[in-house]
């Protein structure tokens, strides 16, 4: 497949992008985070969603490139916000593979500080499949991360694996209840029942709880109600590129 050997060069090209899709913070009614979710502008394919491309990096172990891009641009995009007098923390999405990479995660913490971000600027989303493959080494290096200050959150909760043990004893500090529970909340009582369970363990473990997918207002009501912390869908914003997320910002506020 082409894509793979070009892929090397997207990443060295500039070809990829980051866009941003808001968090809202449900208590303060503020928008103080944001998800970065890259995309790669092909020069003759257009935009490759990274659905298509993120399974390549991870089998021909492109990750650590792709996810270190991915990092460098979002502490520059921290800079370009701070320069506008706009704070604003990001989450990244990290893979399994840069999880079990003790480099890497050294890397992450060294590179915040010589690039003066905050590590309080910085959130990184971790499946719950990078914590079960390898229990052990996930937990060593969740701490050093959190110990060095970077937020951590179970991104798709709900859609994987992990046991309930395991998620006692991880070092994280929220958790991401998965679009699939919060889509079609107000017509599903099952999810209704699911979601609300999920930020009673959520708070009685200490975590946070941010909803993803939520697509209507009455969801946001709903999950507003209950003493969900943070909410993020389409109906805030699809995620955009910079100058249309900046206009959305300016707008909103
Ligand atoms: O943005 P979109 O809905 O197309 O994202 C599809 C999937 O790609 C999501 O599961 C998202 O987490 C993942 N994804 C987006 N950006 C990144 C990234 O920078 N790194 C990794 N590992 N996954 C990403
Ligand atoms: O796997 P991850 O949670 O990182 O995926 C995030 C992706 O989910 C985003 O890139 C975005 O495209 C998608 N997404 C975000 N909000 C919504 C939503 O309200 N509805 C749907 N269908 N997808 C969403
Ligand atoms: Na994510
Ligand atoms: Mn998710």
């Amino acid at each position: 497949f082409q894509l793979i050997n070009e892929l090397k060069e997207a990443i060295e090209q500039n070809q990829l992008v980051l866009y941003y899709q808001p968090k809202l913070n449900l208590v303060q009614q503020k928008i103080t985070h944001v998800e970065a979710l890259v995309r790669w502008i092909h020069p003759k394919r257009g935009i490759i969603p990274p659905d298509t491309f993120i399974p390549i990096a991870e089998k021909t172990m492109q990750m650590d490139a792709l996810t270190r891009w991915v990092i460098t641009e979002a502490m520059a995009q921290y800079h370009r916000w701070q320069a506008k007098g706009v704070n604003m923390s990001i989450a990244v999405n990290i893979s399994a593979e840069n999880l079990k990479d003790e480099l890497f995660c050294h890397w992450v913490i060294e590179t915040l500080a010589q690039h003066s971000v905050p590590v309080s600027a910085m959130t990184l989303e971790i499946t719950e499949d990078a914590v079960v493959s390898d229990p052990e080494l996930a937990i060593k290096q969740l701490t050093l991360l959190r110990n060095n200050g970077l937020t951590l959150s179970i991104d798709d909760y709900g859609t994987g694996y992990s046991s309930l043990a395991q998620l006692k004893q991880l070092p994280v500090d929220e958790l991401k209840i998965d679009k699939s529970f919060v889509q079609k909340l107000l017509h599903t009582e099952a999810d209704q029942i699911i979601v609300q369970s999920t930020l009673q363990l959520a708070h009685n473990l200490g975590l946070k709880v941010v909803a993803e997918g939520i697509e209507d207002n009455e969801t946001l009501q709903w999950l507003t109600e209950r003493h969900c912390e943070m909410g993020q869908g389409f109906y805030l914003s699809r995620p955009l590129p910079e100058l249309p997320f900046n206009d959305w910002l300016s707008q909103s506020e």
